[in-house]
């Protein structure tokens, strides 16, 4: 059970008014908010050990590089990695496949195949559709039904000895679909295939156990798992990280340079180019420390019944069309109502301090499958309330007052 007025209390944006009404923070999906452990965290490393990591022999560059070592281990711990070397630090889920996909440039060849699944984020379809456009390669799309869940008949179908690498969300971002991901690692397997997971989604209501899973690649960003923003994680295994080659080259990531040939840095630097988001790396831990004190077990319990709740009254408005109806869903309702635009919708809302997402949600092919140009996305978070779901309800019924 979760003390909601308690855990309301740690995020000081919950009571700042927006458009002079409380705000109802519903755009949960685009980013969370943050604790005030969180924010004196960011505060704390700048007043009191700010140094570049990795390179000074004086205290506080030690210092800092220690907090930013310390930051990887919990991060590890929490996905269940089997090194920390693993565990590489990026600035988001949109860098960390870039690094992926960049990195199998070098291990395709004109013909090889690439499955993508049709529920995708643009961050996991265009940086392959360019792996594709630079090796040859072939992007093949794992279907969806009207319920919005991947084809699973189509998926075995679709794969082959020419599938190379299959790339597929834990969580959809626009529908809020979980994904039988575990069947589709095994699957991959069997043919030889390596399998990205995009965990963008998911992390902000599970805890991944990439051991358990097996899968050869899953990233994340901090910024939707009250971390700050610039902040991402890329974990591989380690075979698979010492098969790729670095995704961009600079200071860190190098044992020797010489002007003839340079060799790389030991994993996980070989990833970690340049001077990294060390602030934001060290308060990710800071983060995941929070998460788990909530604990993941009732934050997922909290959220489905705040899913529950949502859909049921969202359902009593006449002309509701939810999108996105998979038996396996995690707290996201992307919705919209006859004969309204969606924008028209959020912007009326937005009036009563109400934040929902409109538009296609970086998502496309997704609307395109159901004909509509966007939907109102309403994505929970596990400090959100039954009485934040009322204002929202109540706030839609008086829109599509005005509008219709
Ligand atoms: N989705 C949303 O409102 P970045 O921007 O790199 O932190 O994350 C990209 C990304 C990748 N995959 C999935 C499944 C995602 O949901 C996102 C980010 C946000 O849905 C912002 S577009």
């Amino acid at each position: 059970m979760l003390d909601i007025n308690k855990i309301r209390a740690d995020f000081p944006i919950l009571s700042v008014k927006v458009n002079g009404k409380p705000l109802v923070y519903f755009d949960n999906g685009a980013t969370s908010q943050k604790p005030q452990v969180v924010i004196d965290a960011i505060a704390k490393y700048y007043q009191e050990i700010n140094a570049n990591i990795h390179r000074g022999v004086h205290t506080l560059s030690q210092l800092a590089t220690d907090a930013f070592e310390v930051s990887r281990g919990k991060i590890q711990q929490h996905i269940n990695a089997k090194f920390p070397y693993e565990v590489i630090f990026t600035s988001g889920t949109t860098h960390s496949i870039n690094a992926v996909a960049n990195g199998f440039t070098s291990l395709l060849k004109a013909g090889d195949e690439v499955l993508v699944s049709a529920l995708e984020h643009h961050s996991n379809i265009v940086p392959w559709q360019m792996l594709c456009e630079r090796t040859g390669a072939i992007l093949k799309v794992i279907p969806m039904n009207d319920q919005g869940e991947l084809i699973l008949s189509e998926y075995d179908n679709l794969l082959s000895n020419k599938t190379k690498i299959v790339t597929v969300n834990h969580i959809s971002n626009a529908l809020g679909t979980i994904n039988p991901i575990k069947y589709m690692i095994e699957k991959a397997h069997q043919v030889g295939a390596a399998i990205l997971i995009d965990g963008a989604q998911a992390v902000p209501h599970l805890k991944p156990n990439v051991q358990e899973l097996d899968c050869d690649f899953y990233v994340f960003s901090g910024h939707k798992i009250c971390g700050p923003t610039g902040t991402g994680i890329l974990y591989g295994k380690e075979k698979w990280l010492r098969k790729l080659p670095p995704y961009q080259g600079g200071g860190e990531m190098i044992k020797e340079v010489t002007f003839e040939k340079t060799t790389y840095a030991d994993l996980p630097h070989k990833f970690e180019a340049g001077t990294p988001n060390i602030a934001g790396g060290i308060v990710l831990g800071t983060a995941i420390d929070y998460m788990n004190e909530i604990g993941f077990e009732n934050i997922a319990a909290y959220e489905h019944e705040l899913l529950e709740y949502g859909t049921q009254k969202l359902l009593e408005i006449e002309g509701m069309k939810i999108f996105g109806t998979a038996l396996e869903k995690t707290s996201v309702i992307s919705f919209n109502i006859e004969g309204i635009h969606p924008y028209d919708i959020g912007t009326i809302i937005d009036n009563k301090g109400i934040a929902v997402r409109t538009g296609h949600h970086c998502a496309q092919p997704i609307m395109d499958f159901f004909k509509i140009p966007g939907t109102i996305r309403a994505s929970f978070a596990f400090y959100n309330t039954k009485e934040e779901i009322d204002s929202m309800v109540d706030a839609i019924k008086k829109a599509k007052l005005m509008l219709l």
